[in-house]
């Protein structure tokens, strides 16, 4: 029987898309920078289901691409274009399947979408952390595969963090059943942590058991300006020496991220006169009274204006204030999209490096290709930035397309001359993996390779990405 057939069989007919205009938004990803081809869209419905499909997948050795809500910064979810693989797409399986505020967790379907998910816990009384501006469409798989971080890793961590249980399909159709909510558990090697990450290489993510926090009853959040990168170590350290675990979010954009927003977005009205050199928002948060909250953000900054590290700040008034200053930030990748084809790097480094990474990256990209327009921001406080690179006015898209490898170089150099990543939270998908054998040692590539061909002998699971093809000798 034919391959649509016989993944028919297992779905229901109505779950295999092979129409091309049905398989269109599954072929492209976010940015628009990579195109696809694909068998057939499968969308299963159920966990035994995406077990009956990886079966018959590794038996016709058909590549399969995990995918789900598709909002990947590296082209992690989107097929190559031979039109060999199938694109499993998760988003059907999307129910929140319990809820237990007593031991602070949930357990969720692989295709349930990082909003809901964040509602169903507050509905339960408690919170769900991870927070990202694609929390509208993406999902705990793709979560889970990225090892998302967002704006609330400097408390509450990364997903890895997040996550106390998994449940996978294995290339060959074996189910693994983790879905323990256990905060202690030394038995062994931990297969959740090496699932996590991932990146739809090694398996198919099809449950998670998630941790929960108290519900913040209060908030405090700052719109900041400042000189630059150095000023906002200096405000880190004070505002976290004053305020503790209650510092929330550190999000760093420099004054071109902000002119970029202004441009691109009608609404956008920043809360401070000029656009200033740089800025932060600070966010803090508290399961105690607004108005102490409020107050220790208010001397942690109004000791910075004295010691003249902060030129000027605005506090929100109130949360449709703080919504509007985190729109400015959750802003700039659109503003980026609209602007032009950027070069995207996603880095980290030591966090008291951070300001000496940035002098370095701009001032070596800028001898190699003057004009090029460094757009930066990110998690300050996390040692995370989007370190985006736009070509110089007027330059054409091809041009600049055939200078991206070099200045990509030149910021992974600066990253790794100070022990950084090329990937913080993006992960390496397609964009990155030419980069690998640069930037990472190759015992660790050969353990990787290893673990691979262990849980993946036939390569099937998202082929091309993450891992470059070992060089033949
Ligand atoms: P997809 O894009 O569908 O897939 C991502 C990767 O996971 C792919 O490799 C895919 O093969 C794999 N995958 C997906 N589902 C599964 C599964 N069930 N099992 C196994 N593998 C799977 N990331 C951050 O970390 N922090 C941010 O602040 C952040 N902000 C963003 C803002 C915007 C506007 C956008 C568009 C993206 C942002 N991202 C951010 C990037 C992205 O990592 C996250 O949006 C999200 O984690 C991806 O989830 P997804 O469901 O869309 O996954
Ligand atoms: C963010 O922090 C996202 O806003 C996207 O991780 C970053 O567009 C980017 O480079
Ligand atoms: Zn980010």
């Amino acid at each position: 029987m034919d391959l649509v057939a016989r993944l028919a069989d297992i779905v229901g007919e109505r779950h295999v898309l092979v129409d091309a205009e049905a398989q269109a938004p599954f072929l492209t990803d976010w940015l628009g920078k990579y195109r696809g081809a694909a068998a057939a869209i499968v969308r299963p419905g159920s966990t035994e289901e995406v077990a009956g499909v990886m079966t018959l997948c590794t038996a016709r050795r058909i590549p399969v691409v995990p995918q789900g809500g598709n909002t990947s910064m590296s082209g992690g979810a989107t097929p190559d274009m031979s039109g060999r693989a199938i694109v499993l797409s998760l988003t059907r399986m999307n129910r929140i399947r319990a809820v237990d505020p007593i031991g602070n967790a949930m357990t969720v379907d692989a295709g349930a979408v990082l909003a809901k998910v964040q509602e169903a816990a507050k509905a339960a009384g408690r919170f769900f952390p991870l927070s990202l501006g694609a929390e509208g469409s993406c999902t705990i798989g793709g979560n889970l595969a990225a090892n998302a971080g967002g704006g609330a890793v400097l408390r509450y961590g990364t997903m890895r963090e997040l996550t106390l249980g998994l449940e996978v399909v294995l290339p060959d159709g074996r189910i693994w059943d983790g879905l323990t909510a256990l905060r202690k558990d030394n038995t062994g090697y931990a297969l959740r942590d090496l699932f996590i990450g991932s990146e739809g290489t090694l398996c198919v993510i099809t449950g998670a058991v998630l941790k929960l926090f108290p519900q913040p009853l209060a908030r405090a959040t700052a719109f900041v300006a400042l000189r630059d990168a150095n000023a906002a170590l200096s405000l880190l350290s004070s505002v976290r020496a004053r305020c503790g675990d209650r510092l929330t979010a550190f999000e760093f954009m420099t004054g071109a991220c902000l002119s970029l927003i202004l441009k691109h977005s009608a609404e956008a009205r920043l809360p401070l006169g000029a656009v200033p050199p740089a800025a932060v928002l600070i966010e803090l948060s508290d399961t105690d009274d607004e108005l102490a909250l409020t107050e220790r953000l208010e001397g942690a900054l109004a000791e910075a204006v004295e010691t003249e590290i902060v030129l000027d700040a605005a506090i929100a008034q109130d949360g449709v204030q703080a919504k509007a200053f985190w729109r400015i930030r959750e802003g700039v990748s659109e503003a980026l999209v609209r602007e032009g084809k950027a070069a995207k790097h996603d880095v980290s480094v030591p966090v008291a490096a951070m300001a000496d990474f940035v002098a370095a990256a701009d001032a070596a990209v800028i001898a190699a290709a003057p004009g090029v327009r460094p757009i930066v921001f990110g998690h300050l406080g996390d040692g995370n930035l989007h370190y985006n690179l736009l070509p110089r006015m007027g330059q054409s898209d091809a041009d600049f397309a055939a200078l991206a490898p070099e200045l990509t170089r030149i910021v992974h150099d600066e990253t790794c001359k100070r022990r950084g990543s090329i990937s913080a939270e993006h992960g390496i998908g397609q964009l990155r993996v030419s980069e690998m054998p640069r930037c990472k040692a190759p015992i660790e590539l050969d353990l990787m390779r290893s673990l691979k061909t262990l849980f993946d002998p036939h390569g099937l699971l998202n082929p091309g990405k993450l891992l470059p093809a070992p060089v033949e000798n």
